[in-house]
């Protein structure tokens, strides 16, 4: 399967929300009138992308086409025109969705450091798997940092994948300082010159404070060592949470000022519309999503593309 139908399938829930009910909504040969782009409001509303890029939409179908016969190619295109523009007119940077080191700040020289945390089940370690695999593939020499020591099956799981990419992974026993198991792992990357550190941790909320002082020593353990690590500090955020996850954002960021969003669970999730409220409110980038439980669903994200595969109608598996 190439990488758009991926997408495609990877957002089928919410596509089948949208696809279902707008032909429902909008027959072709009718007038399009005041109630059915109400009907279509809630829709849009139904797939968590918030009322303000709702509203913008429907605007823009009233201005072109209302009191018109509904032509559907046509309203598509005013949907995925208005949608890209809302997604991408600030002029943030589209990365390459073939590559998946473009979205990632390298250091300019030694290994690049990338902290990843998150709430707990949101899919933190089975991110990083993929986000190992895939440059592991694209030629890069990886370490994983165990950090999470406070479940051996996390270190376990981290492990399991480790050997299955082939790549390192440095662990500690449980209950050990995870800034140690972080400081193990750019000591071994700068040995054995290592491109890319991912350190996974232990699940925390926003609100357990102590967790969340612990993110800050890890911080200032591994800029100690590496200049300018953790150069990314991604946040995973569960799909399936849509709105519950922005509030989390904001908290994180804070604590381990958040350079970019790993989305999950887009394939679990008919509220896939929650990229746009993401992008437009909390001002920190989306910089690949999950696309399942397999180590390859995974991709960079790419705004204009992810609206052509949500509104592409095209059947998918
Ligand atoms: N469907 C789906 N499941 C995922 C995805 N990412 C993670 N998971 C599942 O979510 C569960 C929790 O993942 P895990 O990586 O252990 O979460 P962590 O606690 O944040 O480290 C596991 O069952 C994963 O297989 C995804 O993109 N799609
Ligand atoms: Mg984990």
């Amino acid at each position: 399967m190439g990488w758009f139908d991926k997408l495609k399938t990877g957002l089928k829930k919410t596509k089948d929300i949208l696809n279902t009910d707008v032909r429902d909504v909008f027959k072709p040969g009718e007038i399009l009138d005041e109630e059915k782009l109400e009907r279509f409001f809630a829709d849009l509303i139904r797939t968590d992308m918030g009322v303000k890029a709702a509203t913008a939409i429907v605007d823009e179908l009233r201005t072109k086409h209302l009191g018109r016969t509904i032509v559907l190619d046509e309203l598509w295109e005013t949907i995925r025109g208005k949608l890209k523009d809302i997604l991408t007119g600030d002029g943030e940077t589209e990365w390459e969705i073939e590559n998946p080191m473009s979205p990632i700040n390298m250091a300019e020289e030694g290994p690049t450091v990338l902290l990843v945390t998150g709430v707990n089940g949101v899919g933190k370690t089975t991110s990083i798997a993929k986000l190992a695999n895939y440059m592991h593939q694209n030629g890069k020499k990886v370490v994983l940092a165990a950090a999470d020591t406070f479940r051996a099956a996390a270190v376990e799981q981290l492990t399991m994948w480790s050997q299955r990419i082939g790549c390192e992974i440095v662990t500690k026993e449980s209950g050990v300082d995870p800034a140690a198991v972080a400081h193990a792992a750019c000591q071994l990357a700068k040995e054995i010159n290592a491109d890319i550190v991912i350190i996974d941790t232990a699940g925390r909320l926003q609100t357990q404070t102590n967790l969340m002082d612990q993110l800050g020593k890890i911080v200032r353990v591994v800029e100690k060592q590496i200049p300018g690590a953790p150069h990314e500090s991604l946040l995973v955020l569960d799909a399936t949470t849509g709105q519950n996850g922005i509030s989390q954002a904001s908290n994180f960021s804070s604590y381990a000022n958040c350079t970019g969003i790993v989305l999950s669970k887009l394939d679990g999730s008919a509220k896939g519309g929650i990229v746009v409220p993401i992008r437009q409110e909390m001002g920190i980038p989306v910089k690949f999503v999950g696309l399942g439980e397999q180590i390859d669903d995974f991709q960079v994200f790419n705004p204009a593309l992810f609206v052509d595969a949500l509104f592409d109608r095209g059947d998918v598996a």
